[in-house]
């Protein structure tokens, strides 16, 4: 297994729209699991395909304290879609930043699993929040792209400016 490096908002790569998978085998497998070791160690509820630069339809979550309920989703449906929650949303591709956003509170969604057998599940809160997150990654959507784009200029430029000065500290700090 090996830990993936994630994306980062405003990477042009996390706007491409994924397509399906076409086939459910042990490579993909080994992507899950690569992924799941990513989500984790991060730590985080959920993570796209998207976000580590594959783009195809999958996406993983997690929602538990302990790790004991993970979840694949292997080209999602969302069949149905009942009620309004407003959360507020983080995100590994956007590190530090909590913004409220507006989501079904309740989904039904019809998905392969890791065996590539036909699913559907129904999934309320926490969950129904976090699989509509990830499926937006698919669609190279963030959930920045809900909130004013003044607010959305200021996590980009912030976030840039992060990235021009973290590397030179780190070599500051090597010397
Ligand atoms: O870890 C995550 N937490 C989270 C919290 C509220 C709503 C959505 C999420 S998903 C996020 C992980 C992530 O970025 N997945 O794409
Ligand atoms: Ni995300």
């Amino acid at each position: 297994m090996a830990k993936l490096t994630i994306l980062e908002f405003p990477d042009p790569r996390l706007r491409k729209k994924a397509t399906p998978v076409e086939a459910v085998d042990d490579r993909l497998r080994a992507l899950i699991g690569d992924m799941f070791e990513t989500m984790y160690a991060a730590p985080g509820i959920g993570l796209a395909a998207t976000q580590v630069d594959v783009h195809k339809r999958l996406l993983i979550t997690d929602i538990s304290s302990d790790k004991s309920d993970p979840l694949v989703f292997i080209n999602p449906e969302i069949l149905e879609k009942d009620g309004v929650i407003v959360s507020d949303e983080g995100c590994l591709s956007v590190p530090g930043y909590y913004e409220e956003v507006e989501r079904a509170e309740h989904i039904r969604v019809r998905y392969l699993d890791r065996n590539g057998d036909e699913k559907e599940m129904e999934a309320e809160g926490l969950l129904a929040v976090c699989i509509q997150h990830e499926i937006d990654h698919l669609d190279g959507k963030l959930f920045v792209d809900y909130i004013s784009e003044a607010k959305r200029q200021r996590i980009r430029k912030k976030l840039q400016k992060e990235r021009r000065t973290q590397p030179t500290t780190k070599v500051a700090k090597a010397i």
